[in-house]
């Protein structure tokens, strides 16, 4: 059975992974109608199934521990960008903010003694790690590129090889 505080904060988190959901389906959404940026779009896209994915493994384990996970209401997320920089640059933010959340979050189930919590929360301290870098990688190579238009094509041909790269097991698998 779940403490309060810790089905509070995993609701919360809930909340948190539903919004990076929708986050990163308005990215996509926004490269889409850019010209020429299909590798980001359905980089986008997939990382916003990716989330559903987080989302959706703390839902199972809320209710699986006794508790109830609440399906959250969602603000509208940014849904236009100035540039490509932006939106990669807002994909780090809100990575260092959700790692940020999951940090506290396994502090807390050190505090209550839930030590089930705890290990299911590993998964998600890896996880970050990985997309916190992936993050970071991606905005260096942005850095790098400037506003060369072979480097955006490039980099926009090759992202879908950079987050492969990033995780050897297999992303989408990763998150089963
Ligand atoms: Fe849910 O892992 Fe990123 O945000």
């Amino acid at each position: 059975m779940l403490t309060q505080p810790i089905q509070q904060a995993l609701n919360k988190q809930i909340a948190m992974e539903a919004q990076s959901s929708q986050a990163y389906l308005a990215m996509a959404s926004w490269a889409e109608i850019q010209p020429g940026l299909d590798g980001v779009t359905n980089f986008f896209y997939q990382q916003s199934d990716e989330e559903r994915v987080h989302m959706l493994k703390l839902i199972r384990y809320v209710n699986e521990r006794g508790g109830f996970a609440v399906v959250p209401a969602l603000p509208q997320p940014n849904i236009t960008f100035q540039s490509l920089k932006r939106v990669f640059e807002e994909f780090l933010r809100h990575e260092m903010a959700v790692s940020e959340s999951i940090n506290e979050l396994v502090g807390l189930a050190l505090q209550e003694k839930d030590f089930a919590t705890h290990n299911f929360l590993q998964w998600y301290v890896s996880e970050q790690i990985e997309e916190e870098g992936l993050a970071r990688m991606l905005n260096d190579k942005l850095e790098l590129v400037g506003d060369d238009k072979g480097g955006i094509y490039l980099f926009d041909k090759d992202i879908m090889l950079f987050r492969a790269n990033a995780s050897p097991s297999g992303r989408v698998s990763s998150a089963g």
